[in-house]
C-alpha cells in the first residue's frame, strides 16, 4: 500500500485561539482542493474532531496560511480559514486577529522575514479582509522568542508580548454611515474595525449580559433572535446572505463589573466565546467611543490610553483611537498586545477520503 503522504505544518496557540500554520506553497493552490484537505486535517465534520488537529470548538478549528507577499511594503500573506466543527464548511469570509498574533513568528521560523538581532517587526497583508497588520515581538540567535512576561486573559500563564497594530484597510468603519440602525425591532451599531460585527445591548434581549457562554448556549430563544439580527444585519453591512457564513459577529453590551470599561459576550455566530476576538475587542472599542452608539452610554469611559472590554475569562485591553474626517466620517487606529505559541512543528496525515 501507498504509504500516506504528509504536509509540514505548525501547531499554534496564537492569542485564546489554537490553529494549524502552512505555507501556501505546501497546499494545492485549487480552493475547493484545499478546504477538502484542510477538513481532513482537522478531522470535520464530527462534533468531537477525534480524527484531526481540531480541537471541537470553533476557537481550534483554525487554519493559517502564509506566503512571502508579492505586495510593495508587505513581508507576508496571511490567509485564514474557519474550519466548522460538525459540517464540511469552510469560511474565507472572516479573518482572526488571534491566529495573527502567531503568523509573524512562524513566518520567521519557515524563514520568510530576516528580523534584526533582538526584534522582528513583520508587515502583514489580512487576504481575507485586505487590512494590513505590523506585528513586532522579540527574537533570539534569528528565532522567535515565546518566553516572556506577558499574560492575556484566558491563557494561562505568561509568554513573549506580541504587539499588533492594525493599519486599516478602505472599509469604512461604520459600513450603513449610521451610528446606529433598527435591525429586526432592535437598536445595533453595526462596525467594522477590522471585524464586521453587530453590537446590541443585553437587555435588549433579555439578558444580563453577566451569564457564562455555556449558559447563554443552552437558551435557544436567544441563539434564534441573535441569528435573525445578525442575518439582517449582513445585508444592512453590504454582505449578502451571511446565513451559514460566520460573519457578522454580534456582540452583546451590558455595564462593566469589573472595573473595565464595558462587559460583552461575543457570539461567533453561534457558539459564544470563552472571551472575545481581538478584532471583535477592537470593533466594540471603537463603537463605545462613538458619541450615540451602541454601548456608548453604557460603557465607562476614562482616561487610560486602554479601553478595557470584560469578557467571561476577564478583560481584554484594548488600544483604539477613533477620528472624524472633513466629510464627518469615522476611521480607528488599533493596537493590541497579544502572546503566541509553538506547540509542535512536524507533519500532518489528514484523513483519508471515506
Ligand atoms: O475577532 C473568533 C478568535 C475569533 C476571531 C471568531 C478573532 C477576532 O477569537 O479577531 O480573533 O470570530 O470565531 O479567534
Amino acid at each position: 500500500m501507498r504509504p500516506a503522504s504528509g504536509i509540514p505544518c505548525m501547531l499554534m496557540r496564537g492569542g485564546t485561539s489554537k490553529g494549524a500554520y502552512f505555507l501556501a506553497a505546501d497546499l494545492p493552490d485549487d480552493a475547493d482542493e484545499r478546504a477538502d484537505l484542510m477538513l481532513r486535517v482537522m478531522g470535520s465534520p464530527d462534533p468531537t474532531q477525534i480524527d484531526g488537529l481540531g480541537g471541537a470548538h470553533p476557537l481550534t478549528s483554525k487554519v493559517a496560511i502564509i506566503s512571502p507577499s508579492t505586495e510593495p511594503g508587505i513581508d507576508i500573506d496571511y490567509l485564514f480559514l474557519q474550519i466548522a466543527v460538525d459540517s464540511r464548511q469552510v469560511g474565507t469570509t472572516q479573518t482572526c486577529g488571534n491566529l495573527l498574533a502567531g503568523v509573524g513568528p512562524f513566518a520567521v521560523e519557515r524563514g520568510l522575514v530576516a528580523p534584526s538581532a533582538s526584534e522582528a517587526a513583520v508587515r502583514i497583508r489580512l487576504m481575507n479582509t485586505g487590512d494590513t497588520a505590523i506585528a513586532v515581538f522579540p527574537v533570539q540567535n534569528g528565532l522567535p522568542m515565546y518566553d516572556g512576561d506577558a499574560s492575556i486573559d484566558g491563557v494561562p500563564g505568561s509568554a513573549a508580548a506580541i504587539e499588533i497594530e492594525m493599519t486599516g484597510g478602505s472599509r469604512p468603519l461604520l459600513p450603513t454611515g449610521n451610528v446606529s440602525d433598527m435591525v429586526g425591532g432592535h437598536r445595533a451599531t453595526l462596525i467594522d474595525n477590522g471585524m464586521p460585527t453587530a453590537l446590541v445591548a443585553a437587555d435588549e434581549l433579555g439578558i444580563v449580559g453577566d451569564e457564562s457562554p455555556a449558559d447563554l448556549e443552552s437558551h435557544s430563544d436567544l441563539a434564534a433572535a441573535v441569528e435573525r439580527i445578525r442575518v439582517l444585519a449582513g445585508a444592512l453591512m453590504g454582505l449578502g446572505d451571511v446565513s451559514g457564513q460566520t460573519v457578522p459577529k454580534v456582540v452583546l453590551l451590558s455595564p462593566p463589573r469589573l472595573g473595565g470599561a464595558i462587559a460583552t459576550r461575543a457570539f461567533i455566530p453561534t457558539r459564544v466565546h470563552t472571551s472575545i476576538g481581538v478584532l471583535m475587542a477592537a470593533s466594540v472599542a471603537a463603537g463605545v467611543s462613538i458619541p450615540g452608539a451602541v454601548g456608548e452610554s453604557l460603557a465607562v469611559h476614562s482616561d487610560a490610553d486602554a479601553i478595557l472590554i470584560e469578557h467571561p475569562s476577564g478583560t481584554f485591553p484594548a488600544r483604539v483611537s477613533v477620528n472624524t474626517d472633513d466629510l464627518g466620517t469615522w476611521h480607528a487606529r488599533s493596537m493590541s498586545l497579544r502572546t503566541a505559541r509553538k506547540i509542535f512543528d512536524g507533519t500532518v496525515f489528514p484523513r483519508p477520503h471515506p
